[in-house]
């Protein structure tokens, strides 16, 4: 029986981090297992474009780009990762997934949305999370957490936060109007709470979306449409 597919979306510093970790301990007790990945990243060659990316090195090559590099990350990660932990069963929670480069690269960096449905054609070539978290907060409010957690690392601004506020505006209205587009896959929830309240929201929303894993029942769907040896 194939896992759930469950992706946290949002601008910077929105808490996804925060939210995974205690998704993950409340699935603890279930049946099946709990992988938790991130985006870019997740597999050993799909961290290796991260490193790349959020380094900097691809931002004097333009916005599309770098949707074609998250893009080639993607693939490797869903290949490696993500489909063979679904068909044999475990959930997987995942940091960002395609949402992400369509707000990113697609919104707040310019890139036409037909453009954007092409490449996540033929990247997700059919798999879809079965529930996505959209972590929606003013875009100062994620900002000044992140600073505040690099100050507290001794980290400065990594690619994307080094960008201007209307670009982090501009991020905070594209997930919204993906929430809008896919009512049936994406939830948003008000991440400007306390962790404890933003936690209630997300289980909350997950018992009424996916009460088949909540409850500890195996879901229907046998196996994804992308199936790796
Ligand atoms: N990107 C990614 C693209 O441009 N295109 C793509 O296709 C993809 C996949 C990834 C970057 O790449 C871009 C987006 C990103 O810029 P990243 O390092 O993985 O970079 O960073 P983010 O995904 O942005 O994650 P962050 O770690 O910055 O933020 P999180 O995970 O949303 O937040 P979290 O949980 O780490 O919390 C941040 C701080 O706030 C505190 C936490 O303790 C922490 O200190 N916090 C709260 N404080 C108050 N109230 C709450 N409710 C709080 N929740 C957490």
């Amino acid at each position: 029986m194939a896992g759930c597919f469950i992706t946290f979306e949002g601008g910077e510093g929105a808490g996804k981090s925060t939210q995974i970790e205690r998704l993950r301990q409340r699935l603890g007790g279930l049946a099946q297992p709990t992988l938790v990945t991130r985006e870019p990243g997740g597999s050993p060659h799909a961290e290796e474009i991260r490193a790349f990316i959020l380094g900097g090195h691809a931002k004097h090559l333009g916005p599309f780009a770098e949707a074609l590099l998250f893009a080639a990350a993607r693939i490797d990660h869903l290949d490696k990762t993500i489909v063979p932990a679904l068909n044999r069963g475990t959930h997987v929670l995942c940091d960002r997934f395609a949402d992400s480069t369509r707000a990113y690269q697609g919104s707040a960096g310019n890139i036409d949305e037909a453009l954007i449905d092409q490449l996540e054609r033929v990247t997700l070539r059919g798999v879809k999370p079965d529930l996505t978290f959209i972590l929606d907060l003013p875009a100062e409010t994620g900002l000044a957490r992140a600073r505040e957690r690099q100050a507290g690392k001794g980290e400065g601004a990594d690619r994307f936060e080094g960008e201007d506020a209307s670009f982090h505006h501009s991020l905070r209205q594209a997930f919204l109007s993906i929430a809008r587009s896919e009512p049936r896959r994406c939830v948003v929830i008000n991440a400007d709470q306390e962790p404890d309240e933003v936690e209630a929201a997300i289980w909350a929303a997950l018992r009424e979306r996916l009460p088949q894993l909540a409850e500890n029942r195996l879901p229907d769907n046998a196996v994804r449409p992308l199936d790796v040896a």
